[in-house]
């Protein structure tokens, strides 16, 4: 779990259990609006957790957003995912790029996956072109900014209203 008390940002459990969803994000991205504003903008990651929390009460979604620095954990968390058939919006951050464990784990999923990224990964570093994560993901969204998250969040409350298996 990562410092600051960053791992769970949002309700664990709520009124609306068959709406919940798994907001998780990789490496990095508790330091997000301190350093390469440029790229990532200035906002926190205390702002993306509260943009998600509240585009998931627009949805009718109970979203639990989290930030972790370690793979086992965001792998753990991905199980958790699969367990109990949760939709999950992922910014796997570096890991994207080369973490066959995240995406084995991904491939076990029971409910839409969206990954998402801040910035246009195709449009940046070579090394940032390829992710092993998209093939076993529902889809993705990248180059939105945070904005990413609630299309992703978008994505899921229709999944959810087409049906609930794993699209
Ligand atoms: O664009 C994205 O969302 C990324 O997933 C972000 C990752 C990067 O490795 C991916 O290629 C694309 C990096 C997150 C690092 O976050 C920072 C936050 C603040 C300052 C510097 C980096």
């Amino acid at each position: 779990m990562s410092e600051g008390g960053q791992a769970s940002d949002g309700p664990a459990t709520g009124g609306q259990g068959n709406r919940r969803v798994l907001v998780l994000n990789g490496p990095n991205l508790g330091r997000l609006g301190k350093r390469e504003p440029a790229v990532y903008g200035t906002a926190t990651y205390a702002d993306l957790a509260e943009l998600c929390r509240k585009a998931g009460q627009e949805l009718g979604l109970d979203v639990d957003v989290r930030q972790t620095d370690y793979e086992g954990e965001l792998i753990g968390w991905i199980h958790e995912a699969c367990d109990n058939a949760l939709p999950v919006v992922l910014n796997p951050a570096a890991f994207t790029h080369y973490s066959i464990a995240v995406m084995d784990a991904v491939k076990m999923r029971t409910a839409p996956l969206v990954e998402v990224h801040i910035s246009n990964i195709a449009g940046r570093e070579d090394f940032r072109h390829q992710s092993v994560i998209t093939g076993s993901a529902t889809g993705i969204i990248a180059g939105f900014g945070f904005q990413g998250y609630v299309l992703a969040l978008r994505a899921i409350a229709a999944e959810l209203a087409r049906g609930d298996d794993a699209r």
